[in-house]
């Protein structure tokens, strides 16, 4: 697969592209990509699908921009598509919305959509397509009016000429300048190493992990801690002695399994700092105060509760698969085995889960941040507390207050 040389789209910035029907969003996205990215007609409800396209926009740097099926989609289908435009909102970094109608109909669907970026922090860049009939001062006017002054950007633009190249460098700049000024500066490993750190990886390669393959989460902390100048020792949880006895100091930190949590602090020399990769993506992908919090309310659990479990990856259940096996064993071995727990998986999350007791997400090695912080403000609105997996077993085998965050 290509892929493996390129940046996975769970690291890229995500910028959605939304509006009405017929607008002009896959015009628009043509333009930025210079290709036929997205099918464009006079026909309302051409795109049907959202369309993700990876790409490296000058200086933003790696990308995913998505053209997505219009707002207000009247057709037997609409509804259905509206979700998946809603599930691109939920993973935009920045969003860009088109404005393109005439004044009898009004813009008050875009003005909503504002504001549920407006809500989340998400920049939003206004885009007036340049069809003749809006082409008026003061429509400028109330749209600059209901922006964000601060984060916002207005631009006017002729999205029907794939070539202007002038308009499509105007976007680029505008994102650029809009960008979260903090986007890049997250490192997975946090402020817990340093340069020329020893750091021991344990990473027990058993029938849950891929076939002759890293998972996504350990090459990535791999490929960090060589940029930060680390030395890196890999090793099995069975070797995990025989490796600290080749070493000459102890590593200064030592990330593992959640599942091997228990056997490396065990035998671990008592100056590295122990973590775990669930635990540094929990922190580089969510939000681990409101994780540590959630897993406190393990405890209030009882056999009546019911507890979401969600898991991003939709492989197929393995036999001792963590999320689908493991967790709930354990939580029904202490709390009962009626207690209930529901799975979702992929994309699928509830707009209110308001009905749960505690939600357990996985790592989101496959999400981008947005996308699992709008999960984790879900959860917040509904009052429902929420963790996640290495959190949770953490907590479950006694560790949490030993581990490094
Ligand atoms: N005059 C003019 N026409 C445009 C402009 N942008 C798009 N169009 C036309 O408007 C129609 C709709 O454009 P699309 O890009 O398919 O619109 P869309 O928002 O993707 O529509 P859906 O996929 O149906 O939601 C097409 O016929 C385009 O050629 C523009 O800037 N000026
Ligand atoms: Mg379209």
């Amino acid at each position: 697969m290509g892929e493996l040389n390129t940046t996975p789209n769970a690291n890229r910035l995500h910028i959605g592209i939304f509006g009405r029907t017929n607008s002009g969003k896959s015009s628009l996205i043509n333009l930025i990509t210079g290709q036929n990215t997205s099918i464009v007609s006079e026909v309302p409800g051409t795109t049907t699908d959202p369309v993700y396209k990876a790409m490296e926009i000058n200086p933003l740097g790696a990308c995913v921009i998505i053209d997505t099926p219009g707002i207000e989609d009247n057709t037997v289908l609409g509804e259905q598509r509206l979700e998946k435009t809603k599930l691109a909102m939920d993973k935009a970094d920045l969003a860009v919305l088109v404005f393109a109608d005439n004044e009898t109909t009004g813009f008050d669907g875009e003005y909503e959509l504002l504001s549920v970026f407006h809500k989340r922090n998400i920049p939003v860049l206004c885009i007036i397509n340049s069809f003749d009939n809006i082409d008026k001062a003061d429509i400028k006017d109330k749209i600059l009016s209901r922006m964000n002054e601060n984060r916002d950007v207005l631009l006017k633009v002729n999205c029907n000429a794939p070539g202007n190249a002038a308009d499509r460098d105007k976007i680029r700049m505008a994102l650029s300048k809009m960008m979260p000024e903090d986007y890049d500066e997250a490192f997975i490993t946090g402020d817990l190493v340093r340069e020329g750190d020893l750091v021991l990886l344990v990473m027990p390669q058993d029938i849950q992990a891929p076939k002759r393959r890293l998972i996504l989460p350990q090459v990535q902390t791999i490929r960090e801690l060589l940029d930060r100048k680390c030395t890196v020792v890999s090793t099995t949880t069975d070797k995990l002695e025989v490796t600290l006895s080749y070493l000459r100091e102890a590593p200064q930190l030592i990330i593992t399994d959640s599942q091997a949590f228990k056997t490396v602090y065990e035998h671990k020399p008592a100056n590295s700092r122990l973590t775990s990769f669930s635990v540094l993506f929990a922190a580089y992908k969510g939000d681990l105060p409101y994780y540590t919090e959630g897993a406190r309310f393990i405890d209030r659990l009882t056999e009546a509760s019911r507890v979401l479990i969600a898991e991003c990856c939709t492989h197929a259940p393995l036999t001792e698969d963590i999320g689908r096996v493991k967790i709930p064993r354990m939580l029904r071995k202490r709390f009962g085995e009626k207690l209930q727990v529901d799975m979702v998986s992929g994309t699928d999350f509830p707009e209110d889960p308001s009905g749960y007791d505690l939600i357990i997400q996985c790592g989101g090695c496959m999400f981008n941040r947005q996308y699992v912080l709008t999960r984790i403000q879900r959860a917040k609105d509904a009052g429902v507390p929420m963790t996640n997996y290495g959190v949770t077993i953490a907590h479950l085998t006694g560790i949490l207050d030993k581990i490094v965050m």
